[in-house]
Parts: C-alpha cells; structure tokens; sequence
C-alpha cells in the first residue's frame, strides 16, 4: 500500500510538471487571441487541482482529521512528506472556525456535524501555521495548529 501510494505520488509529480508546462504554453499559443482573459494563475490552479483529484483517486488517499474548537486545533501538529497528496477531513466541535493556511492558499471555513475535504499536494517543505479565519470569540487570535512538510 505505502508503495502503490509512493509511486503514484511520484507519478502524479511528473504529470503534474508537464500538466504545469503544458498550461503555461497553452497559454503562450493563444496569447492576443479570445482565451485571453484565461490569466495563466487559472489555468496553472487547474492543472493542480486535476493533478490533486488523479492522485487522490489513484492512490486512495489516507484522510488525516483535524477539529476545530475554542478555542484551538486537534491535533495541533500534523506531519506529512513533501509531494504527498494532503487529504484533511476537517471539522468543528462547538462553532463555526476556519481552516487558514496561507502558504498553501487553503481558507475552508467549517462547522459542527459537517466534515470538509481539504485537498492538497504538499509541495513545500517547512512549518506553516494553521489559523483560523472566522470569528468565534475571545480566543480566536490564539488559535493554532501547525502543518509541518518534511522534505
Ligand atoms: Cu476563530
């Protein structure tokens, strides 16, 4: 299992690459014409998120859970492996809280009795803060977890 999903994540880095190369020049042919608009931000967030959906179907992802309460995270440390397909199942105790990671662009809002699937390829390495993002109260500034990308 761990080496079906290894591979397939080293697969899915490849055809992520070339997906990236083949948005980017996508865009440079159909430069000054009708697809114009498409700016290349867009086209690069799809390739990912295609990259992220074969992956996560391809390799059966494990789910790590994360519950947001007041005011704080569980567990408050997740550990994954650079290039890993990131499958957070997250929800709430009590409140509405978010779900912010800045690094990685992800800002999920959720809430009691409702699990959101946060998915993700885990492409840089170092320690990101989790925070939250919606007002729940006297501790809300002092929510955090940390996401930590082992290279
Ligand atoms: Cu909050």
């Amino acid at each position: 299992m761990r080496v079906i999903l290894i591979s397939m994540v080293l697969i899915a880095s490849l055809f992520g690459t070339s997906a990236y190369v083949l948005a980017v020049e996508g865009h440079h042919h159909v430069m000054g014409e009708k697809d114009e608009h498409v700016s290349m931000d867009t086209k690069a967030n799809e390739a990912r998120q295609s990259l992220v959906m074969i992956a996560s179907q391809a390799s059966e992802v494990e789910g790590i859970n994360l519950e947001a309460y007041k005011f704080g995270y569980s567990p408050e440390r997740i550990v994954v492996k650079k290039g890993e397909v990131v499958k957070l199942l997250a929800t709430s105790r009590d409140v509405a809280h978010g779900i912010f990671i800045k690094e990685y662009g992800i800002n999920e809002k959720v809430e009691k009795g409702k699990v959101r699937n946060i998915e993700f390829v885990a492409d840089k390495a170092g320690e990101f803060d989790i925070t939250c993002s919606v007002y729940c109260g006297a501790g809300h500034h002092s929510m955090k977890a940390k996401l930590i990308v082992e290279q």
